[in-house]
């Protein structure tokens, strides 16, 4: 099987399980083209396409970053192309998941405060909500608040529903409201380089930190677009 192949040659790469569902799961980073889930799940095996580079090797270039332009919690428009020059962590959130949100959300937290200046200046952090109907921009400020999501390497953006289901189709962005009223989805977040390609995507919450970490710094150091 392939799925056990990829298991074996690439330790950190989580095979999903056919079934098992891939919300809220501990998946890792990948690098694949911008799809839909459905289009996702058969490929997440496929040794193939799991990235792993070497302490040196550039990062692969997937494609041009889904562009959007959305509202920001200063009640402002962001557009990815307002970022250009900068390399961006794109990721999608709702404030009220009690679950694994908060975890995804400390997570960058933590990298942008250890981005050090270069946070903010080089490096821009987007956190879309999946819940526009709740997420309005006020609810977005005290979440960011909460979270101690400051600074302007920050920004946490919201729209019309149909502004987000677009722009989480295009990211590849599973989000489903459920009986309960809150969001199942899935956790996918992109890094974005200075021009605008879209390099590398890690799913699920428990990735490595100082991987994205690296990342993020040879982002940077490959310079402007
Ligand atoms: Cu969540």
């Amino acid at each position: 099987m392939m799925g056990r192949r990829a298991a074996t040659a690439l330790p950190r790469v989580m095979v999903v399980r056919p079934g098992s569902g891939i919300s809220h799961r501990t998946l890792n980073k990948i690098a694949l083209g911008v799809m839909t889930l459905a289009a996702l799940l058969p490929l997440l095996a496929a040794p193939a396409l799991a990235h792993q580079p070497g302490r040196d090797a550039r990062l692969p270039t997937i494609g041009p970053a889904p562009a959007f332009s959305l509202m920001t919690s200063d009640g402002g428009r962001l557009a990815l192309g307002d970022l250009r020059g900068k390399v961006v962590a794109v990721t999608f959130i709702y404030a009220t998941c009690t679950d694994t949100c908060p975890l995804l959300t400390a997570k960058l937290v933590a990298l942008g405060q250890r981005m050090g200046k270069d946070f903010g200046a080089q490096v821009a952090f987007v956190a879309i909500s999946i819940d526009p109907e709740r997420d309005t921009t006020e609810v977005l400020k005290s979440y960011a608040q909460a979270h101690g999501a400051r600074g302007a390497g920050w920004a946490f953006l919201t729209g019309t529903p149909t502004e987000i289901r677009d722009v989480a189709q295009r990211y590849g962005v599973f989000a489903r409201k459920t009986d309960r009223g809150d969001v199942d989805h899935t956790f996918l977040t992109s890094l974005v380089d200075r021009g605008g390609a879209l390099r590398v995507q890690y799913m699920g919450v428990r990735f490595d930190p100082d991987e994205m970490l690296r990342d993020l710094r040879s982002l940077l150091r490959e310079g402007g677009p």
